[in-house]
């Protein structure tokens, strides 16, 4: 059975997840409307990864005897500056994120809720992979400069495929 506290900071997460997606999939929608297919399907699909880490909180909560909330959410940007300007927010985002798991491992700590602290280890570990891999599209991106642009989201999107295959075979 899970605290009160712990309820409710997981409930708050749930919400934090499903605001990722969403500002990923205006981020998807923006990029695809700007001729970057590349960036785009790389949202789509960073997306429908949050979606899936909303889902993995609802039902935790759900499973431990609390109640989770399907939340409202606030509505994203729909402009952005540019594809470099777009990755820095990811990242911006993504730091929030990492913040955001670790004060629920501080609290399941304070809480001696190990079970929850347990749960959390997957989270903690998807953080550390997705805040570097958004890093090296950053540090690309830099490189490219905006002459090859066109390079860059063609490289992009061979990085989902690839991820995906690798995904597709383990
Ligand atoms: Fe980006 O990992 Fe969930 O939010």
């Amino acid at each position: 059975m899970l605290t009160k506290k712990i309820e409710d900071i997981c409930n708050r997460q749930i919400e934090r997840e499903g605001y990722s997606s969403n500002l990923y999939l205006a981020m998807a929608s923006w990029a695809e409307t700007n001729g970057f297919g590349g960036v785009a399907s790389w949202l789509y699909v960073q997306a429908d990864e949050e979606r899936m880490h909303m889902l993995k909180f609802i039902r935790y909560v759900n499973e431990r005897g609390g109640v989770a909330i399907v939340p409202a959410l606030k509505k994203p940007a729909s402009e952005f500056k540019g594809v470099e300007e777009l990755f820095r927010e990811v990242l911006k985002h993504e730091e929030f994120i990492t913040a955001s798991i670790n004060e629920i491992v501080a609290l399941t700590l304070e809480e001696k809720d190990f079970n929850t602290y347990n749960f959390l280890q997957w989270f903690v570990s998807e953080q550390v992979e997705e805040e570097a891999s958004v890093r090296a599209i950053l540090d690309k991106v830099k490189l490219v400069g905006k002459n090859n642009m066109y390079q860059f989201d063609r490289d992009i999107m061979s990085l989902r495929t690839s991820q995906a295959d690798t995904q597709a075979t383990t």
